[in-house]
């Protein structure tokens, strides 16, 4: 659960520094790029997460929805204009969070389907649809053949890697220590 404002900025601020990091690894020419043609294009992805957090964000600090924004390509078209897009809704809407007491966090507002729903868990569902349309960016990525970032900057092998040597110093000095 959160529990302060100014935490759940803090970590929505990693969430996107890391999506936008995916963002900068679409080519150039790929922006409009999607696996067929019903499916979101990489900006239409990226479009998408601005929309979502602007209109749940408004109904955190305001108590109501707005319509949703759109995610064409006329509101911001080429990949530098969509990290700007991104860019500027994420400062608005998190200027606009910050404004809350603390105690903002436990009211019940509506969710999309009108069913109450804390603050707090309305502000973890962005997050969570964050993730879920940075996967499928990443699933693109893999489609059209461009490297995706690794998330925490590590591959699998530095995963296998750094646990080792972490299990390895945890038993040495659980033995030590004579404790478990
Ligand atoms: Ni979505």
């Amino acid at each position: 659960m959160i529990k302060d404002i100014n935490s759940f900025i803090q970590y929505f601020d990693g969430i996107r520094r890391r999506t936008l990091n995916f963002a900068k690894a679409i080519p150039e020419d790929r922006i409009d790029w999607s696996p067929h043609e019903d499916a979101f294009t990489c900006g239409d992805i990226l479009r998408h997460l601005a929309a979502v957090e602007t209109i749940t964000i408004h109904t955190v600090v305001h108590d109501h929805w707005q319509t949703y924004p759109g995610h064409e390509k006329c509101l911001a078209g080429d990949p530098e204009e969509i990290i700007h897009y991104l860019e500027t809704n994420h400062v608005d809407s998190m200027g606009m969070l910050r404004m809350l007491p603390d105690a903002a966090l436990d009211l019940p507002h509506p969710d999309i389907n009108g069913r109450p729903i804390k603050a707090w868990r309305l502000l973890m569902s962005v997050i969570e649809h964050e993730v879920h349309h940075r996967s499928q960016l990443a699933s693109y990525l893999e489609m059209m053949g461009a490297e995706p970032p690794q998330i925490f900057g590590l591959g699998v092998d530095d995963v296998a890697r750094l646990s080792t040597k972490l299990a390895t110093d945890h038993s040495g000095s659980t033995a030590k220590d004579g404790k478990l």
